[in-house]
């Protein structure tokens, strides 16, 4: 057992990488579990940001609905149906356009985006389709001092809009495929203003607040909002502040989703993958001077797409 390495009764914890991530032994995750054990989960996430549970083939939609009550109160997506017969269940399916491959935190085009996600592996290709995480707390902290002060000034606006303009053809998924995806995400359109840097109550450390559904850094010009993204962002998806998964079907992995982003890497063709996700409520963000997010705008859209824009 190396020093990082915690037991707490049979339970052990032990850091995948310095900065993030870590796997948990010795709890069979259950909407049963004693609130200690709950306890030792909420303060290794807020800890580790991630944390990856191997072994958990005995959970079915019902129970992994029934941990995550446990854990926190458990929030539907807003415009994704769940999962047939579940009340939670948000199910990514590789061969229904369910494949994460852009680097993002869950659900930011909401004021009060989720505060964790829990996901469980159900198929998983032979290679391929691993997960990566990304710190984005010591994203902010490896900013140099002048250019946190700068992002804990900025604002940035989130929506589920596709920009249905920009060809986005996804490696292994057909235009019908896309369409449906599409179709489904954005029937209700959101736009919501977050600080780039937002607090944490719990822990009062600072996290960067971006990934792809932010479109545009207010108050500036749109190519200097594409040069701040891209100075902010790359602190974030840089390797050091990283930790990438190699699924075996029944892990769970739990992430802060106010801490993290996260991308499924498309690398596995038109393989099968299907992963399911429940997420848990959270608060609304709020700026190191003490503002709160605001949502600008929410309605419901008729989405215009033909095969030769995707
Ligand atoms: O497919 C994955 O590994 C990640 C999917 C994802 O982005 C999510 O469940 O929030
Ligand atoms: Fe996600």
């Amino acid at each position: 057992m190396s020093e990082q390495e915690v037991r707490q009764e049979n339970v052990r914890i032990a850091p995948v990488t310095p900065r993030v991530g870590a796997v948990v032994e010795g709890i069979s995750l259950s909407g049963s579990l004693d609130e200690e054990t709950v306890q030792v989960i909420r303060e290794a996430l807020l800890q580790h940001k991630v944390l990856f549970f191997r072994g958990q083939q005995h959970l079915d939609d019902a129970e992994q609905e029934a941990f995550a009550a446990s854990l926190g109160d458990p929030f539907a997506h807003p415009t994704v149906p769940t999962k047939e017969g579940t009340g939670y269940i948000l199910e990514l399916d590789s061969h229904h356009g369910g494949r994460a491959n852009q680097w993002h935190t869950d659900v930011t085009f909401l004021d009060a985006y989720p505060k964790a996600s829990i996901l469980r592996s159900v198929i998983i290709p032979e290679t391929g389709g691993d997960t990566v995480w990304a710190n984005t707390v010591t994203a902010y902290e490896s900013l140099p001092e002048e250019l946190k002060t700068l992002a804990e000034q900025l604002w940035a606006l989130h929506s589920n809009s596709f920009d249905y303009a920009v060809p986005q053809k996804r490696e292994g998924v057909t235009v019908d495929q896309e369409r449906e995806y599409r179709e489904r995400f954005a029937s209700t359109l959101y736009e919501t203003e977050h600080p780039i840097v937002r607090v944490i109550p719990e822990t009062g450390e600072k996290a960067i607040v971006l990934g792809s559904f932010a479109r545009r850094i207010l108050g500036v010009s749109a190519p200097e909002s594409n040069r701040l993204y891209e100075i902010f962002q790359s602190h974030v998806t840089s390797l050091e502040n990283t930790v990438r998964w190699r699924w075996q079907e029944g892990d769970v992995v739990i992430w802060d989703n106010r801490a993290t982003q996260h991308i499924a890497v498309n690398d596995y063709g038109d393989a099968k993958r299907v992963v399911r996700r429940v997420t848990l409520a959270g608060d609304i963000p709020v700026s190191v001077d003490g503002q709160q997010s605001r949502t600008r705008y929410k309605a419901p859209i008729v989405p215009v797409l033909d095969a030769k824009t995707v």
